[in-house]
């Protein structure tokens, strides 16, 4: 396992320096659906990835103070929304019309309040891709989040159980601007705007948040490469900002023994995955300089939820083809330092 995932990160260190081509983003989307498969078969017995278990979670910029987790029973009663639309994802019948049925997501985000100043949503899902739609045009369209197709609960190797779709047909205008890419299979989180930085650290039997104001404290590097992440970065060497690993774990007065690691745990369920971890060795730890980004550019924008914010992992390229580093990470949510 760990074999494989130092292979797949020499592979994408090559591919990643110029912008990805649709061959490169076609190859990824099959990547990312065997490995969807793989860990859905892996993972029958773990209730994470059955459907009668699917949590949708709302969270971000919501007038609630604390993120919405919709059971599937909730989500079921709240799929009253039907659109009729060919998909673009349904190569064998590009022109066929499907019915399907789910949750519009304006009535989603009205349930929740949508906080002033937000422009857009971000869809993440079970592989840890991520689609994000303008407010504007969620208020104005139903775009769903489907569970049904044809009268049928939609399959995990379907892209269920949660899909989200665009209403082509009655709205043609929409494929212009969403186009296949858009279109989201086993969606597991909707954030609205981006989320607050809430930074989790469990080292010593004990856990420590940090906020933004928090890690605003701690020494600001910054890490010129050209970024891992997939999706809306732009191409060739980007500046990033943010606290060194081993900066945060010196604030918390965790000192890392050679024997230890680090855990990092993302949004998406493939970034905690509790068979295959991401683990950083404490000597990369120690030697890299292992970055939570939170802003990026030379004008140092925070990182919105489009990017995978607040909070990515970014690794400096030197250090990675050692110690098992698996790779970036957006959507950082938890660091964990498992006794010795
Ligand atoms: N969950 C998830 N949804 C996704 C993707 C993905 O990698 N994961 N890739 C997107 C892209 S880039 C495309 S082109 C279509 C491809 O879907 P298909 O392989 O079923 O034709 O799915 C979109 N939805
Ligand atoms: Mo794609």
């Amino acid at each position: 396992m760990l074999a494989a995932g130092i292979l797949a990160l020499a592979g994408s260190l090559q591919g990643c320096r110029q912008q990805p081509t649709e061959v490169q983003l076609a190859t990824w989307q099959q990547e990312a659906l065997m490995r969807n498969a793989t860990l859905a078969a892996a993972h029958l017995h773990n209730p994470q990835t059955q459907t009668q278990s699917w949590r949708l979670l709302v969270t971000g910029q919501t007038l609630r103070q604390t993120p919405v987790t919709l059971t599937w029973q909730q989500l079921q009663s709240l799929a009253t929304s039907r659109v009729l639309t060919q998909s673009p994802l349904n190569p064998t019948e590009l022109n066929a019309v499907l019915d399907f049925q789910g949750i519009g997501v304006a009535d989603l985000l009205k349930q929740v309040g949508v906080k002033p100043g937000v422009q857009e949503v971000t869809f993440v899902t079970f592989d840890a891709f991520r689609s994000t739609v303008n407010l504007d045009d969620l208020q104005r369209y139903p775009i769903t989040l489907a569970l049904k197709r044809n009268g049928q609960f939609i399959q995990r190797n379907q892209g269920g159980p949660v899909f989200l779709v665009f209403p082509y047909r009655q709205y043609p205008q929409l494929e212009q601007v969403y186009s296949d890419k858009f279109w989201s299979y086993y969606v597991t989180h909707v954030i609205v705007g981006t989320e607050p930085i809430q930074l989790r650290l469990k080292a010593n039997q004990q856990e420590y948040r940090f906020e933004a104001s928090a890690l605003a404290k701690l020494p600001q590097t910054s890490l010129e490469e050209a970024v891992e992440y997939r999706l809306g970065w732009p191409v060739g060497k980007v500046k990033l900002q943010g606290v060194r690993l081993r900066d945060l774990l010196a604030a918390a007065g965790v000192s890392l023994q050679a024997s230890q690691h680090v855990v990092v745990r993302g949004k998406a369920a493939v970034d905690r995955d509790l068979t295959q971890p991401v683990t950083l060795s404490a000597d990369a730890v120690n030697r890299c300089d292992l970055l939570l980004a939170t802003h990026w550019g030379d004008d140092r924008q925070p990182i919105p939820a489009r990017l995978g914010g607040p909070v990515t992992l970014a690794l400096p390229h030197h250090c990675v083809s050692q110690n098992g580093v698996k790779g970036w990470m957006t959507f950082v949510e938890e660091l964990e330092v498992p006794g010795r």
